[in-house]
């Protein structure tokens, strides 16, 4: 029973310095996503394509998260004065980030100038759901290649997401994927997340998704921090639960499906 007891300290004082962050984001009225993942979903691709195309929009702050090394801060790095790299194997190799984190971290930024920040949490798809960072909406990569299945089986990670991006769709004619086995897998275990198709190798659907993002920019009204999901959904306007693959995308998956059955 002990164990249970260290646990529940755990997130409690995590929650409690989440609390903190998000005051403080508030106080500088700077949005702040949780992007995440399983590893290689393409959550650094899709950030290096965002800041290209919206740099002269939004002033952005990116901190990335890994167990070590920095290469994704030098992806980012050419595209926003503002990254910061956190190597949780300075902290015993957390397979996500914590609110301590964040808080530290948030020390290297000029918030007062910041529209936008974004974090690249670790590449998982378990932990980092668990941990509340202060951050003011959750978005889940879940890239094509991972299989129909998987929102139903990490049914925590989709469910508390308030935006799921559906990545790599160019590889769509390459593989037996269901797209419309995904789009209900995704209706299924969470109605409310906004949805984007997208490939940021072609640039397909990254026009809506990069809407998506310039809304979130500096306008967040912080609650608290359970209640950030209605926060997200109403800036980002209608809510697009179950929205449909596109239709140049359902055809792909046509013509694949019709050849791999011969
Ligand atoms: N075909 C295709 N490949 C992509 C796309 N987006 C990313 N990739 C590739 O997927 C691999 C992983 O991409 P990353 O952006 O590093 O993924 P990540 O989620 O940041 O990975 P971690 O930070 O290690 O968890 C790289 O080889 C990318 O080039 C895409 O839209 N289409
Ligand atoms: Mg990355």
């Amino acid at each position: 029973m002990t164990e249970i007891k260290v646990l529940r300290s755990v997130y409690e004082d995590n929650d409690r310095i989440a609390d903190g962050v998000r005051k403080t984001l508030k106080k500088s009225g700077v949005g702040c996503v949780n992007v995440i993942s399983s590893p290689g979903a393409g959550k650094t691709t899709l950030l290096e394509k965002t800041l290209a195309a919206l740099k002269k929009e939004i002033e952005f702050g990116v901190i990335e998260g890994d167990i070590s090394t920095s290469i994704d801060r030098d992806r980012i790095s050419p595209h926003c004065k503002s990254v910061f790299q956190i190597n949780t194997d300075n902290f015993g190799g957390d397979c996500h980030l914590s609110a301590f984190m964040i808080r530290d971290a948030l020390k290297k930024f000029d918030l007062e100038k910041l529209g936008l920040l974004i974090i690249e949490n670790v590449g998982n798809l378990i932990c980092p759901a668990d941990f509340d960072i202060g951050e003011s909406g959750k978005i889940l990569l879940f890239s094509v290649t991972e299989g129909e299945d998987k929102p139903l089986k990490y049914p925590v990670s989709f469910g508390v997401a308030d935006a799921i991006v559906v990545t790599k769709t160019d590889l769509v004619p390459h593989l037996d994927v269901d797209m419309k086995k995904i789009a209900a897998n995704l209706k299924k275990i969470n109605p409310r997340a906004k949805l984007f198709y997208v490939s940021a190798r072609t640039g397909e659907g990254l026009e809506k998704w990069l809407e998506y993002v310039r809304k979130l920019s500096g306008k967040i009204s912080y609650s608290s921090k359970r209640t950030v999901k209605t926060t997200l959904k109403t800036v980002s306007g209608k809510s697009e639960a179950g929205a449909k693959p596109s239709k140049s995308l359902n055809k792909n998956v046509k013509k694949v499906n019709s050849k791999t059955r011969k």
